[in-house]
């Protein structure tokens, strides 16, 4: 299957692009459980609309762990809430997450899906045998929560009328929001190569 991240994305909002989707009731919720959840200090990172459109088979989203997406900041306390607008089933590719995996203290290997981040911005990741992969399916409404180094994806989908799409924000520490613009990455597709190039890179002591 080929993956289609980039087509799927159809909007990584930064705090100018839509100010009126600020400061809605699910940012303010999601704030206090980012909170509660990984403690004081947490702030919007950014957030993202992602639609696979029906019959889009190919719409998979390659397992990976957020972080090797992003500097290896010093804090990377991360609480990355995903919002279902549309019932979210393993037909229409709902998230598969790798329990566990978490509290992984090495980032898994990711490599280029298409051989150059510079054509494709999508990482992957491949499970290992012990991997135990479970698709989460809910409703329209409902929302999930997941860590910085959860290994997740989603297949394509095969749905011929069902949209899967979904409204993701990520609240991070806010010393790593500051250190991540100080080298001029936004979570955009639009980040340079040579900000894209200092991704995942973790200090192995
Ligand atoms: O929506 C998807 O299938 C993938 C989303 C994702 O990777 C994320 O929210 O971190």
């Amino acid at each position: 299957m080929e993956d289609c991240h980039s087509d799927i994305l159809l909007g990584n909002q930064k705090l100018w692009y839509n100010p009126n989707l600020r400061g809605t009731i699910y940012e303010r919720r999601a704030a206090s459980i980012a909170e509660q959840l990984c403690g004081p200090e947490m702030v919007f990172d950014y957030d993202q609309i992602l639609a696979k459109p029906p019959r889009r088979a190919d719409g998979v989203f390659s397992w990976h762990q957020d972080l090797a997406y992003w500097p290896v900041t010093e804090d990377t306390r991360t609480a990355s809430f995903w919002l279902a607008i549309d019932d979210s089933c393993v037909e229409n590719g709902c998230l598969r997450f790798v329990p566990g995996s978490h509290l992984e203290n090495r980032l898994r290997h990711h490599g280029p899906l298409h051989g150059d981040r510079d054509k494709s911005h999508t990482l992957a990741a491949v499970l290992s045998d012990n991997d135990v992969e479970i698709p989460v399916e809910i409703q329209r409404g409902d929302v999930t929560v997941h860590h910085e180094r959860t290994l997740h994806g989603s297949g394509g989908n095969s749905s011929p009328y069902s949209w899967r799409r979904a409204w993701v924000i990520a609240f991070r520490a806010k010393s790593a929001v500051e250190e991540e613009r100080s080298i001029g990455f936004t979570h955009s597709h639009n980040d340079s190569i040579q900000v894209l190039n200092k991704v995942g890179i973790e200090n192995v002591a």
